[in-house]
């Protein structure tokens, strides 16, 4: 059978997995789950409850995208998505730390303005990260030395997945058109990046799309 994936269609994290899996060749399946619906499967194969999670053929689970792209690192080590060079790979992590940390910042920006009330503050705060953050990534590639062999590493899926997902929330209403999340004019060096990303097979094939799932009872 293979490595089966949980995921959700519009899940970001999700989608790190699903792309680190196709650019390393690993064939797998998906299984498309609601984590908040009645009917997820999420609590049985993890603690977290949480997808993306991996179930491997001996029942084994793995979970947390982050840490799956790492574990896929070890387990699959060819087509390299980490740099061998001590140096690449820390900067490679760093970026994907940020990506993965202003993801999470829009996700709480999403939630907050769910509830009926929003925190004018709280969305300010989760804003200055996104707008900070996006701004210390294009900063961080700027600098960046190329690595051997590699043409996109586990920082570039990470920043990828987050920068794309922006869009489908404006476009499908889950944000207003916050300032913030207009960073294209900001960073046009960064929205030439994302293109190209986007036109790799992988983000193509992986683009999120709309699952049933009625945020405002999550929050409520
Ligand atoms: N840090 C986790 C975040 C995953 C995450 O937030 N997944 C969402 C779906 S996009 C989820 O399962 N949420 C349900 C919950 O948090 O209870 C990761 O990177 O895997």
């Amino acid at each position: 059978m293979g490595i089966r994936l949980i995921n959700a269609l519009s899940s970001p994290y999700g989608r790190k997995v699903a792309v680190a899996l196709k650019e390393k060749a690993i064939p797998f399946d998906v299984t498309y789950d609601v984590p908040w619906g009645k009917d997820t499967c999420v609590a049985q194969y993890s603690p977290l409850e949480q997808l993306p999670i991996l179930i491997l053929d001996d029942g084994t689970t793995v979970y947390d995208s982050s840490f799956i792209l790492e574990w896929l690192e070890v387990r699959y080590p060819d087509r390299p998505l980490i740099s061998s060079n001590a140096e690449q790979a820390l900067t490679t992590r760093f970026v994907k730390l940020l990506g993965e940390r202003v993801m999470e910042a829009i996700h709480a920006i999403v939630f907050e303005l769910q509830r009926p009330e929003p925190s004018q503050p709280f969305v300010e705060r989760q804003s200055r990260k996104v707008r900070r953050g996006i701004a210390e990534i294009e900063a961080t590639l700027e600098r960046r030395q190329p690595a051997k062999g590699i043409d996109i590493d586990t920082g570039d899926i990470a920043v990828g997945s987050m920068l794309l997902l922006i869009p489908f929330l404006i476009e499908h209403g889950f944000v207003a058109e916050l300032e913030v999340l207009n960073w294209r004019p900001r960073h046009p060096k960064l929205a030439v990046y994302a293109d190209t990303l986007a036109a790799r097979a992988s983000f193509q094939e992986t683009k999120p799309a709309l699952m049933e799932v009625d945020l405002k009872s999550v929050v409520a």
